[in-house]
Formats: structure tokens, sequence, C-alpha cells
């Protein structure tokens, strides 16, 4: 029932009067103020004026139902896993792998964000995105890293035209990091069991604590306006779905040009470190396997996503 008055107050233009809503669903105005009291509680935005009746202002709920509002995939997102608190989405995927292909974990607050290498992802409530995608691909462990890739893409494309990747796994804007993606897997030497592709955007958060203020960024201070997150996943959702299709049918060639158009490090000096030790170079581009091309000494480097991580010169880009 508070599914169906939510959509007659979101088809709505301005407010609808209690009295048509109890007639619409064949329940009393008693009844239909109770829903709304509750729908209050779980977060959304209504106003109740005497007279006029109710009505709905845009509410950041990260709910599945409102997820899934509107959501056009075949597959990714379809099964939806909601905590308002976990350690890790990551995690939380890990523990229901036996969940179905594509199936999302999402939480408004992680207690545990990881990042790469053992780093922590700071994740506080009601501000970000942080969600996980299990995955189930017929594809061999070598192949795993390209995910992150295609991952990246996708956010680039849901969130902003003018949002970047910084190789291989942080959505920058004006240089700063709005987004990263930490994608882990169970294999065999030859086969993949399953993928968590974990993807945390920095949606509403006013200011970063100092350590991270100089390389953090979010989608409020990059818009100036906050943001409803649902949307957000939906978006992400749509076009991940569309670039991983192809990458399952064709590999990486499917996407890899427009990742390289959205590449900040082409054409800068880069440091790169791996295993601890530290090149720097000029970036001159990803190869056809998603490798970074890192010259250095005249020789150029292919070195694979997986175990470089990626610095500006001077700074974080
Ligand atoms: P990373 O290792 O590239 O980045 C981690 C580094 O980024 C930290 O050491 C810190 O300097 C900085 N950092 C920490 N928190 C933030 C933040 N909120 N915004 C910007 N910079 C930050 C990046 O790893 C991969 C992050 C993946 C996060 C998702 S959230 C859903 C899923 N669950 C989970 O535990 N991780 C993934």
């Amino acid at each position: 029932m508070k599914t169906k008055i939510l959509d007659i107050l979101k088809s709505a233009e301005g407010y609808t009067s209690g009295e048509k809503i109890s007639e619409a669903l064949g329940i009393s105005r008693n009844a239909v103020w109770k829903h709304i009291k509750r729908l209050k509680e779980e977060g959304y935005n209504i106003t109740s004026v005497t007279n006029r009746g109710y009505m709905l202002s845009a509410s950041d709920i990260l709910s599945p139902n409102e997820i899934k509002d509107g959501l056009n995939t075949r597959f990714i997102a379809q099964n939806i896993v909601y905590r308002d608190e976990t350690d890790s989405t990551n995690n939380l995927a890990k523990r229901h792998c036996d969940m179905p292909d594509g199936t999302l974990f999402i939480a408004d607050i992680q207690t545990g964000g990881k990042g790469r290498l053992g780093r922590a992802w700071s994740s506080p409530g009601g501000e970000g995105i942080w969600m996980s995608v299990l995955l189930k691909p017929d594809i061999t462990p070598q192949c795993i890293s390209q995910i992150t890739l295609a991952a990246g893409l996708a956010v680039c494309r849901a969130i902003s035209d003018s949002a970047m990747i910084k190789y291989p796994n942080d959505i920058v804007m004006n240089k700063k990091k709005v987004c990263g993606i930490l994608t882990e897997l169970s294999a065999e030497i030859d086969a993949v069991n399953y993928v968590m592709c974990g993807i945390g955007i920095n949606v509403n958060t006013p200011s970063f604590p100092p350590e991270l203020s100089d390389k953090a960024t979010s989608l409020f201070i990059e818009t100036g306006e906050k943001h409803c997150r649902a949307p957000i996943v939906r978006r992400v959702m749509e076009e991940f779905e569309d670039i991983y299709d192809g990458f399952i049918k064709n590999g990486i060639s499917s996407f890899i040009d427009e990742y390289r158009s959205r590449c900040i490090n082409i054409g800068r000096t880069v440091r790169i470190i791996v295993n601890r030790a530290e090149k720097v170079g000029n970036c001159v581009g990803i190869d056809d396997n998603g490798c970074i091309l890192v010259e250095t000494d005249g020789k150029i480097n292919a070195v694979s996503s997986g175990e470089v991580s990626v610095r500006g010169l001077l700074g974080y880009v």
C-alpha cells in the first residue's frame, strides 16, 4: 500500500488530497495518514497541508524499491541486498556469493570500507554510494582487472561528462578523487568463481578531513548541489551493464578507446609505484590489454592495473 501511495505522489504535480488517495486505493483517510506517517519516518520528504493534501519532494532514499523504480537493466541490480550498515559491501557480497549473477549489495554506512592494498575507504552515512556488484563471468582470472576499467568508465558516463579516470581505478573531477573501485575475486588457477566489483562514490559529502581534503572530492563539492543517490545508482548500473555485456561478448576492445578518451594520465608525467619501487616517466597510452604504457629511460613499459599505483609528479594526478 505504501508503494501505491508513493506512486500516486510521484506522478502528481503539486498536492494530492487525502480524499483522492483514499478513493483511488479504497482505504480510509486515516489509513492514508498512517501510511504517509510511516513513509516520512523512512525519510521521504512529504509535506502535508490542511485542505490541500500531501506533496512529495526529492528524497534521498537508498532502498531497493527506490533503486529499482525505473531501473532499465537485464540482470545487473535486478536483485538487491541493502543494509543500513555493514563492514564492507565487498565482504557482504562474499558472504552471499551464492546469490544470482548481477546481485547488487549496497549500504548506507561501511564501518570497514576497503581500498586497494589494505588501504581504508572512508564511508560515512547519508553521504555516499557504497556498493558492490556480484559477478560470475566465464572468463580467465587474468582478465578480471579489466572489469575495474569497465566499472570506472560506467561511473564516468553516469556522473558527469567532465569526469575523468586516473588509471586504473579512480574517477576524478577537477583532479580530485570522487570515486574509487575495488575489484576482488575468488578463483581457481584457470577459472573465476565469482567477482565482487566494489564502487564507492562520494555524493553529498560536504567536506573531507585534512588527510583527504587535498585529493578527495564529492559531487556536492563539484556541483554545489545535493543529489539523491538512488537515481545515480540506477545510471551507474545501466551504464555498467551496457559496457560489461560488450566486454563479455567482445573483450576489452569493446570499450578501451572510450576508456582512453577519459584517462587523465595520458600525455602527463607520472610516478608509477610497482612493488614499492618508484619510477618517473611519461604516460604514453593504455595498450589493448588495458595496461598503462609508461616511457622511462627511452623504454616503454607496459604495467598492468593489478600491480601499479599512479601519481602525478607534483600531486595526486
Ligand atoms: P585506493 O586504494 O585506490 O584508495 C584508497 C585511498 O583513497 C586511501 O588510502 C585514502 O588516501 C583515499 N580515500 C579514502 N577514502 C576516500 C574517499 N571516500 N574519497 C576519496 N578518497 C578516499 C580505492 O582504493 C577503492 C575504493 C573502493 C571503495 C568501495 S566502496 C564499496 C566497496 N566496499 C569496499 O569495502 N570497498 C569498495
